[in-house]
């Protein structure tokens, strides 16, 4: 029988299903999370440069070059059903679980003499980290990198990155298509990279609005960004960062109601095209925004998507256009 063989090919055992989930806390909140007993995959810090005081022994700590809109450090923990251990591997540094794997590296920009063979360095690295991992299928890449739309020598830093993302991916991406990103800009401390990834690729879903990433034209620069717009696996959702491009175009340039507007219809296009979301799905998103006054134009839109209450993160960056007011992405936990 065809079904058995699948289900032979990829035996599932009783606990090996991706189950993991995000907190954001603010630093009173954060101490209190991780003074339970749980298992911590990676606390990533906003506004927060060293590992907080009550940081779990052997926890990765990642410090994101990205503060949040409002006063006081930020955290984003995640979390995982089966126990965790530490692991790294040279400058990725990160833990695993039996089915997941967290990792982050910085960009060593100073070790090179551009942004691209270090953006490639940082990849290649991350797969080593794959492998060495046993995790070889990456389920959601988070890109942070300073100055993100300035030139460097006549290139733009974000063009220059997506060259150095693609080189690796082409030597050492295992599945068909490359999973779920968000790639942002921040205004202090070096560029990171950090990751979520298991043992099976992710199902990629891409938004029939919007061109594919990876099918950019030219104009964007001479290599297309190398992200699906969400990534699927079990129950959990990934959805990429998010904007007002229709096409491959910025639209509502210069209009904020209708930038979150129009990225409201691309999230709900991307939710719509996922499949069913399980009755006790709980969603959480992250927002960031150019200006940290854009804040209140976002935050019902937030709350109709997601739920009044859902959990949130408001973060402020550059995006990766310079006419993009907002960028939102979402993780829906089965
Ligand atoms: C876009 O849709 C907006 O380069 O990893 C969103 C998510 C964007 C991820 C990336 C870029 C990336 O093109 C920008």
């Amino acid at each position: 029988m065809q079904v058995s063989l699948t289900s032979l090919e990829h035996p599932v055992r009783a606990n090996s299903r991706a189950s993991f989930a995000v907190h954001y806390a603010d630093g009173l909140a954060a101490r209190q999370i991780l003074a339970q007993p749980g298992n911590i995959l990676a606390v990533i810090g906003y506004g927060a440069a060293q590992p907080p005081d009550f940081l779990p022994p052997f926890c990765p700590f990642a410090a994101a070059p990205l503060v949040p809109v409002t006063d006081g450090a930020m955290f984003e923990i995640w979390t995982s059903k089966s126990p965790v251990r530490a692991f790294a591997l040279g400058r990725v540094n990160g833990s695993v679980s039996d089915a997941l794997a967290f990792g982050a590296v910085e960009v060593d920009e100073a070790a090179h003499h551009a942004l691209e063979p270090a953006v490639e360095q940082a990849y290649l690295k991350i797969f080593d980290f794959l492998d060495a991992a046993g995790m070889p299928a990456p389920l959601r890449f988070w890109n942070y990198l300073t100055d993100i739309t300035g030139d460097e020598n006549g290139l733009e830093r974000y063009r220059r990155f997506n060259i150095g993302r693609q080189a690796a991916f082409t030597a050492r991406l295992r599945q068909a298509l490359p999973p779920a990103a968000s790639g942002v800009g921040g205004h202090h401390g070096a560029s990171m990279i950090y990751f979520l990834a298991g043992r099976e690729a992710p199902r990629a879903i891409e938004n029939p609005r919007q061109v594919s990433a990876y099918d950019y034209p030219a104009i964007y620069g001479p290599r297309s960004p190398s992200f699906s717009r969400a990534s699927a696996t079990g129950q959990s959702l990934f959805i990429s960062g998010t904007a007002s491009i229709t096409g491959h175009e910025t639209r509502h340039v210069g209009d904020l109601p209708g930038q979150v507007a129009e990225t409201v219809a691309n999230l709900r296009a991307l939710i719509g095209g996922a499949g069913p979301t399980p009755a006790t799905a709980e969603w959480a998103s992250k927002i960031y925004l150019h200006d940290p006054a854009y804040r209140e134009a976002v935050e019902s839109a937030i709350d109709t998507l997601f739920g009044a209450g859902s959990p949130r993160l408001y973060l402020h960056g550059d995006l990766c256009r310079t006419d993009l007011l907002v960028e939102i992405e979402a993780f829906r936990q089965g």
